[in-house]
């Protein structure tokens, strides 16, 4: 079975808007917004209502920078993760029943309290790099194993 999810990262140099997470997968952790995609949606539509639905926002142009694939030791399903990168919006972000959002400098990222995974694709897509990866987390989601390829293009 697999879960297909998104994740936006607001930037506006040098700042990056992230959420708190408040409930279920990832709770008490900082993440971009996003979740899952819904049946005849496209994954550009799905970040847009997610980042509504989360932080009460309306992204312009959101890009795709990522794809990677999450496993888990544990019965967690599969979750195949693509990862948006947003610089303008509307409307003031706002908290939501799921996330309260917090914006950070890029030198004060809160890597100790995100998925262990952030510290590697995250960087890549301050810096304009796109990537693919795949990542084999333990069941106290602990990174086991991965892959991140830098790529030209998301096919
Ligand atoms: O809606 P739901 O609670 O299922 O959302 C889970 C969110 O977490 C969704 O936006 C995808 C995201 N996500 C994972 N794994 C990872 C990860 O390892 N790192 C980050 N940053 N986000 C992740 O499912």
């Amino acid at each position: 079975m697999m879960r297909r999810e998104t994740v936006l990262i607001v930037y506006q140099y040098p700042r990056i808007l992230l959420g708190m997470k408040k409930e279920r997968f990832g709770k008490g952790k900082y993440n971009g917004f996003g979740g899952k995609v819904e049946k005849g949606e496209s994954l550009e539509e799905s970040v847009i209502r997610e980042a509504q639905e989360e932080a009460g926002i309306i992204i312009i142009n959101p890009e795709r920078f990522g794809e990677i694939l999450f496993q888990f030791e544990n019965s967690e399903p599969d979750h195949l993760v693509n990862f948006f990168r947003a610089t303008e919006f509307n409307g003031t972000p706002r908290e939501s029943d799921e996330m309260r959002p917090k914006w950070f400098h890029i030198n004060k990222i809160p890597y100790n309290k995100m998925w262990e995974d952030d510290k590697y694709w995250l960087p890549l897509l301050l810096e304009n790099q796109k990537f693919r990866g795949k990542f084999y987390f333990n069941n106290e989601f602990k990174i086991v194993k991965y892959e991140l390829n830098k790529v030209n293009k998301l096919e």
